[in-house]
């Protein structure tokens, strides 16, 4: 038996991993103590990825559904030749337009599948591309591009020498933190609150409570982010608390920027963001006094209505309270590669008239809540889709038209561990490798990392079964294309190319990555290159409020959403997210071992007061409706919610998928039915869904 080191591809931590092997079967995980970053850290998620490896639901072979439904096998050559014919088909009578793609989440954990993604996309001529991305972060990548000139620069918490920390719409207990990679986050919160700094979070939801010295909750009312943020900056305007040198020296359109916040003081926004207005001073002052404080926001606000907007807010907070760029304030992580001009692009340039009206591409991507429309009335419309890693069937709002729009195409084909319940619905499911079987190299973090590293891992263990890389399969279905191929080098084609010449950059080798077991690590973050090295717009200045979101509504659409939450009845209840530490998006289902008593499925939680009101209690059976779709649910009363607001997890809902047989037996709900979807259901400059604050209806279900 052997202890090889590798680390996690779950999320982004990327927790470094002890992998015990025996013969050719990884048979146990443990957290590797001796890694110098994580330090014997991991959840128990990312040590049941055993149980994924092993899980004998998993895709083994290719399979091919027939007429009637039925999967069967299929070897790989005839699958990749029959999938290739019809594409080529496909592309030849209707032209590459007919032909979509959906890129998921665990996609961002698979270095060396991305160039054959892009060689496979490119090639083929695809350009409706759609992915996870505009379910939870396009916001950061819009709002980065217009204030930093660049999508790839986010500075993160300096969190060991902050005094304070305001934590926006994150859970860092469950989540493990998104866009700010740091191992054992709740442990780094601690440490900090036992330092004396003070940690807040403005959430819906009561997530940590003081007595466990992780901080205070300020429980906002969902989906008014931008307007606490607005209100902070313009108490800190109105009482001459900002570092007005550093406005100065780093700022653009600062007037634009106060003109902005003037209309939103604390006194107007408080009955919309349900905060005492003395409150959000006192937030205001707090952040702006503190010697060094820190800010950070995540999926929470990314997926309001404004996420762009908030974003925007959160850095010129830190620019103007003199927190950009400071040890114990916000700070770019460099690590071995400067990442920050991999993102630099002109906005402006990427808005283009769609047959939605005005629409752009982030980074690539078109709005995922346009995938179902533009399947069933595209112009053209998408025939084929292509799915690696994704779950649209459960990850994107509106479950049924999506299934309506998948089962209407001329062809589905999915690469994915599992046939999940879009796999259910695919001509093809391809089986792939999962982490412990291919080499990787954690690149997800790189610009997010606090305590920067890379890691080299070979495959733990040889593929089981049937199983390739995505990599492969997309580079023999190019083959099978007759276009440019990595195989046509020969069967093992070196796909570390671009990985080496970015280690150049660091005087840094291949081999030298590989020798070192457990990675390199480099130096910690640093302020002084900011403005000089890492901002990309023209004249290295923040933009304080880009022209873009004037120009493009989003500054009316501002003041129209908080009319509208004005006149809202207050006592409507908005669905938001809840994320479990047990389970990871819709993927983690079928491991036994996570579906424990009381975890069975995917209640509706509800504060008592709301319950009483409406006469339910717990355990009863609800019915809940929203514009866009119903679900019915157990109640779970939840006094850790703000009233006004219920929650519920998404990823469940797998009474389709018979394949994965655990996750059918405990199937839950699937929320994203509530979700709104199609034109109008994303934030115009980001394409970020709108999936938290969703006003529903809750009612007994019998009645
Ligand atoms: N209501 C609501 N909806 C949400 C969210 C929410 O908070 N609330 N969160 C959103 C977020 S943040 C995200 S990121 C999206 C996720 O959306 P998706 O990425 O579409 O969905 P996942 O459920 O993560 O499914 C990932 C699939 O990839 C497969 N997989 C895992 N590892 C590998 C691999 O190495 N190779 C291949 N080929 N396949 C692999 C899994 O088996 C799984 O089927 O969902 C979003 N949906
Ligand atoms: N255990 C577990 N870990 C995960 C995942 C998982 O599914 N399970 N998914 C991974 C993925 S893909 C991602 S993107 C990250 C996400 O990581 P996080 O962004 O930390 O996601 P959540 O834990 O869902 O935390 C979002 C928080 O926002 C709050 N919230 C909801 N609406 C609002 C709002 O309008 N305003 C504010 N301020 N707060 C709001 C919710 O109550 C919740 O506590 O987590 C990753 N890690
Ligand atoms: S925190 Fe994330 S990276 Fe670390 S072990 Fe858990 S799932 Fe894996
Ligand atoms: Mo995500």
């Amino acid at each position: 038996m052997s202890q090889v080191p590798t680390f996690c591809r779950v999320c982004e931590p990327a927790c470094g991993l002890l992998a015990r092997v025996e013969g050719e079967s990884l048979v146990g995980l443990r957290p590797d103590r001796d890694h110098p970053v994580s330090k014997g850290y991991a959840c128990h998620k990312g040590l049941a990825g055993v149980e994924v490896h092993r899980d004998p639901d998993r895709l083994d072979t290719p399979e091919r559904r027939d007429a009637n439904g039925q999967f069967a096998r299929v070897g790989w050559d005839d699958a990749l030749a029959e999938i290739a014919a019809r594409l080529a088909a496909l592309r030849d009578e209707h032209g590459p337009e007919a032909i979509g793609a959906y890129i998921g989440n665990p996609m961002a954990f698979n270095t060396f599948a991305g160039p054959s993604v892009g060689s496979f996309l490119g090639q083929l001529g695809v350009r409706r591309v759609y992915g996870s991305g505009t379910q939870d972060c396009a916001n950061k990548f819009a709002a980065a591009e217009a204030v930093f000139g660049t999508s790839t620069l986010h500075p993160v918490p300096d969190i060991e020498h902050t005094d304070h920390l305001l934590l926006i719409g994150e859970n860092p207990r469950v989540s493990h933190m998104s866009f700010f990679s740091i191992a054992d986050p709740l442990g780094e919160i601690k440490r900090a609150v036992r330092r004396g700094a003070t940690v807040r979070y403005l959430n819906p939801k009561r997530i940590e409570s003081e007595d466990r010295g992780t901080g205070e909750v300020i429980q906002l009312r969902p989906d008014t982010d931008v307007y606490v943020l607005a209100a902070m900056l313009q108490t800190i305007f109105e009482e001459g608390l900002e570092d007005a040198r550093a406005l100065d020296r780093h700022g653009r359109h600062v007037a634009e920027l106060r003109a902005f916040v003037a209309a939103y003081g604390p006194e107007r926004v408080a009955p919309v963001v349900g905060v005492e207005a003395a409150r959000l001073r006192e937030l205001a002052r707090d952040f702006a006094t503190a010697r060094r404080a820190a800010v950070h926001m995540s999926t929470g606000a990314n997926m309001g209505r404004q996420g762009t907007l908030a974003y925007w807010l959160v850095q010129v907070l830190s620019l103007a309270t003199g927190n950009l760029d400071r040890e114990g304030g916000n700070l770019y992580s460099h690590g071995f590669y400067p990442a920050a001009k991999a993102g630099r692009t002109d906005p402006a340039r990427q808005f283009f008239d769609g047959p939605h009206g005005r629409m752009r591409r982030i980074r690539g991507s078109l709005p995922g809540n346009l995938l179902a429309d533009e399947i069933l009335g595209g112009t053209p419309r998408i025939r084929a889709l292509v799915v690696i890693a994704g779950n649209p069937v459960l990850s994107i709002g509106g479950e049924a038209r999506m299934r309506e729009a998948l089962e209407g195409l001329d062809l589905l084909v999915c690469l994915d561990l599992y046939r999940n319940a879009t796999g259910e619905l695919a001509d093809f499911a391809l089986p792939c490798t999962d982490a412990f079987e291919r080499p990787d190299v954690n690149l997800t973090g790189l610009g997010m990392q606090y305590r920067p590293y890379v890691q080299w891992t070979d495959a733990v263990v040889p593929p089981r079964a049937e199983r390739r890389p995505e990599w492969w399969i997309l580079e023999r279905l190019l083959q099978e294309l007759d276009l440019k191929s990595a195989l046509d080098a020969g069967p093992e084609p070196d796909l570390s190319g671009r990985l080496a010449h970015m280690l150049r950059s660091r005087d840094l080798s291949l081999d030298d990555l590989r020798e070192s077991e457990r990675g390199v690590v480099f130096e910690g973050l640093e302020p002084g290159r900011f403005f000089e090295d890492w901002i990309q717009t023209e004249d290295r200045r923040v933009d304080c409020r880009p022209t873009l979101f004037l120009e493009e509504g989003a500054i009316d659409r501002c003041e129209a959403i908080f009319e509208e939450l004005l006149a809202e009845d207050p006592s409507a209840l908005k669905l938001i997210t809840l994320r479990t530490p047990s389970m990871h998006n819709s993927w983690y289902h079928n491991v036994e071992k996570l579906k424990r008593p009381g975890r069975l499925s995917n209640p509706l939680h509800m504060n008592p007061e709301d319950a009483r009101s409406r006469g339910l209690a717990e355990g009863d059976l609800v019915t809940c409706k929203s514009a866009w779709g119903e679900v019915e649910a157990e109640l779970r009363l939840d006094d850790t919610l703000r009233a006004g607001t219920v929650a519920m997890t998404h990823g469940w809902g797998h009474q389709r998928a018979p394949s994965m047989r655990v996750a059918q037996r405990h199937p839950g709900t699937n929320a994203n039915r509530l979700l709104p979807i199609g034109p109008d259901s994303f934030e115009p400059l980001s394409n970020q869904a709108f999936m938290t604050g969703i006003p529903i209806s809750v009612a007994h279900s019998d009645g």
